[in-house]
């Protein structure tokens, strides 16, 4: 029973029924996979020995050591990226994006709000007026750090929200996001990936569902005029560069390392609006975007306008666009560092397809057909879904299904494919369980250094001390560096992070304390100097009619007022003045009673506006310890009620 090749034949019929019945049933078809899959573990290969040697000897970080990378992780439905050590896997910050966040502010400070309302567009912003002027929640996928030349450059990462159409920009020199911008005319944003070359560029996002265009409510139940969008903003801007609307939908994508073409997979082309729609063929396609061609027809005017975006028509016929076909509802889209090859994982297929970028250009000149494009199909198990590199020639192809990583050889594969007699899988490992995306060191750059994947598995099951029906998901650790594949950590996570990127160390270089001229604050600077009050000295009260600002230093263990009187109903706004630079040194600023809490970092300025609508004495606070006397560190906000 454990022979690869009786298991494989036994579960690929056995895959193909239990989709099936999840359909029939009507049930999430991942419900039904993953279940199916619990019985699979039965059969699968033991666990590799405990403490099986690592070829790099420990992952141990010692107290006072540091890591050597940096992993910067999305949280899905969480909203926020985490920032990870590698190997330690230590979890070492959260950047608040598309969530709230209590401990810094995020979503109520004024630096933030105008993050979160300013690049929505102009119906969402209408829609949003009952709702707090902004989106609550996000569904934050796939992170991904700016190129030059093919590697790292560790200006900015940028991601998607899935549930609300949305592309942020974290500025890595202070690890805060700078940019959110709504997508216009797109339902949703899954895969992103962004442009390795000649830099970043273009940001490509792919739009999942399709809708009617507009989405006004005209067309309704008519899915035939649903069109799923593919988007490339210009990642310095963060303004959609151009939008290109295609057949089926998008899920995955990636770049090439020339800068001539983006391609995402498609696991739609039925353009079915149901599951079993969704699964009716065996085929479904990748689809290429032609760079250089699209920029030609959006300076020639080969274009329709759609709120303020030239959107090209990318359907099949087009120019800009070539569909090359692939089983079966691929998913994960990923680009080797040999700059050559390309990979769609096929998901409801047990096997990869191996593109290489080079024939595309004969492609798109009609020289040969799509498929011509193809080099390697390998058969590698059950529910491909990405893939990532060591940078020597191999591949690392997580399998849900069969809960498993497999290596396996792309030189090999492609022999295979050819006819000859070579088997290119290498090995399988264990992972616990149902794992989605892997990542490799610096493996998604030209700089892939084969040393370290990390497995991000759906589920945890048994891994970690029962915490209730909710379970942590479980980010593995395994040492690729050898000749074996070699599990070295469990990692507990929570919701739900998909996707990740592991840079080097050496790529990134925050700041220690913020800069005063930081454009991060700038409007609450402007203000000020308006109001004629010097941000790092004056602690004072302006009344401007019903609107006072609020001056304040900050300085362990005491702000630069001990109290100050307002009126009710007066519009409020805070800022304080962190004037500490000793590097750490982070103040809080907490209204009691008012929900109001922001972080003030060293040599940072944050700002808040809210109404006193409440009279009476509120003490505010510092959130973050910063002293010895950090308790006593607080204020009396004095609010005068209205009518005395
Ligand atoms: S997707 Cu989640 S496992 Cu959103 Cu990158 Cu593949
Ligand atoms: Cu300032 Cu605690």
């Amino acid at each position: 029973m454990t022979d690869q090749n009786d298991k494989r034949g036994f579960t690929r019929r056995g895959m193909l029924g239990t989709a099936a019945a999840a359909t029939a049933a009507g049930a999430a078809g991942g419900i039904g996979l993953a279940r199916f899959s619990d019985g699979m573990q039965a059969q699968a290969q033991p666990a590799p020995a405990k403490g099986g040697a690592s070829p790099h000897g420990t992952t141990e970080v010692r107290p006072g050591e540091l890591d050597e990378y940096y992993v910067f992780s999305s949280s899905g439905q969480c909203g926020e990226v985490r920032i990870l050590g590698l190997p330690s896997m230590r979890e070492l910050m959260r950047i608040p994006v598309f969530n709230r966040c209590s401990a810094t502010g995020w979503g109520q400070t004024n630096e933030s709000l105008k993050i979160l309302t300013e690049g929505l567009t102009p119906e969402a912003r209408d829609f949003l007026k009952t709702r707090g002027g902004t989106y609550m929640n996000g569904d934050l996928h796939h992170p991904h750090v700016s190129f030059t030349d093919g590697t790292y450059d560790g200006r900015y990462l940028y991601a998607n929200d899935k549930a609300n159409t949305r592309v942020c920009r974290i500025r890595l020199d202070i690890m805060k996001c700078d940019k959110i911008i709504q997508l216009p005319n797109q339902h949703t944003v899954h895969g992103l990936r962004v442009q390795k070359y000649p830099k970043t560029g273009y940001v490509f996002c792919n739009g999942e569902d399709g809708v009617p265009l507009p989405n006004d409510g005209k067309v309704l139940d008519d899915p035939k005029q649903y069109h799923s969008v593919f988007s490339a903003i210009d990642g310095e801007t963060m303004k959609v560069a151009w939008q290109v609307i295609v057949d089926g939908n998008l899920d995955n994508v990636d770049a090439d390392y020339q800068g001539k073409y983006c391609f995402s997979t498609c696991y739609n082309s039925e353009e079915g609006v149901t599951l079993a729609e969704t699964m009716a063929k065996e085929q479904d396609w990748i689809t290429i975007f032609n760079i250089k061609r699209i920029e030609e027809a959006v300076k020639k005017g080969d274009f329709k306008e759609m709120n303020g975006v030239p959107v090209i028509d990318g359907r099949h016929g087009s120019p800009y666009t070539r569909y090359v076909p692939v089983p079966n509802s691929p998913h994960g889209m990923n680009t080797a560092p040999d700059g050559i090859h390309v990979v769609a994982n096929g998901k409801l297929s047990p096997t990869v397809t191996v593109f290489d970028v080079r024939k595309f250009d004969d492609l798109f000149d009609d020289k040969i057909q799509p498929r011509d494009t193809v080099v390697a199909e390998p058969e590698l198990g059950l529910g491909p879904l990405h893939t990532a590199y060591d940078g020597k020639g191999n591949a690392f192809t997580t399998l849900f299904l069969d809960s498993q990583v497999v290596k396996w050889n792309i030189d090999a594969a492609k022999r295979a494919f050819r006819g000859e007699k070579v088997n290119p899988i290498i090995q399988k490992i264990d992972v616990h369980y149902q794992p989605g995306h892997n990542h490799t060191s610096m493996g998604q750059t030209k700089e892939a250094d084969g040393k370290w994947l990390i497995s991000l598995n759906k589920f945890s099951k048994d891994r970690f001390l029962n915490v209730g029906p909710l379970k942590p998901e479980n980010d593995q650790l395994i040492d690729i560096s050898g000749d074996k594949m070699v599990l070295v950590h469990d990692g507990p996570s929570f919701a739900e992070p998909h996707d990740a990127t592991i840079v080097h160390r050496s790529k990134i270089n925050p700041l220690h304390v913020w800069k005063r001229d930081d454009p991060f604050f700038a409007d609450t600077v402007k203000q000020a100097k308006a109001d004629g009050i010097t941000l790092e000295a004056d602690s004072k009260v302006i009344r401007d009619g019903n609107k006072v600002r609020v001056y304040m230093t900050s300085a362990a263990p005491a702000y630069g007022l001990d109290s100050f009187m307002v009126k009710q109903g007066d519009e409020v706004t805070v800022c304080v003045t962190n004037v500490d630079d000793v590097e750490d040194l982070t103040h809080g600023f907490c209204i009691v009673n008012y929900g109001i809490n922001m972080e003030i970092g060293p040599q940072q300025t944050s700002s808040v506006t809210f109404i006193a609508d409440r009279p009476g004495v509120f003490w505010y606070f510092c959130t973050w310890f910063c002293h010895a006397m950090h308790m006593e560190m607080k204020g009396r906000m004095l609010v005068e009620p209205r009518n005395v």
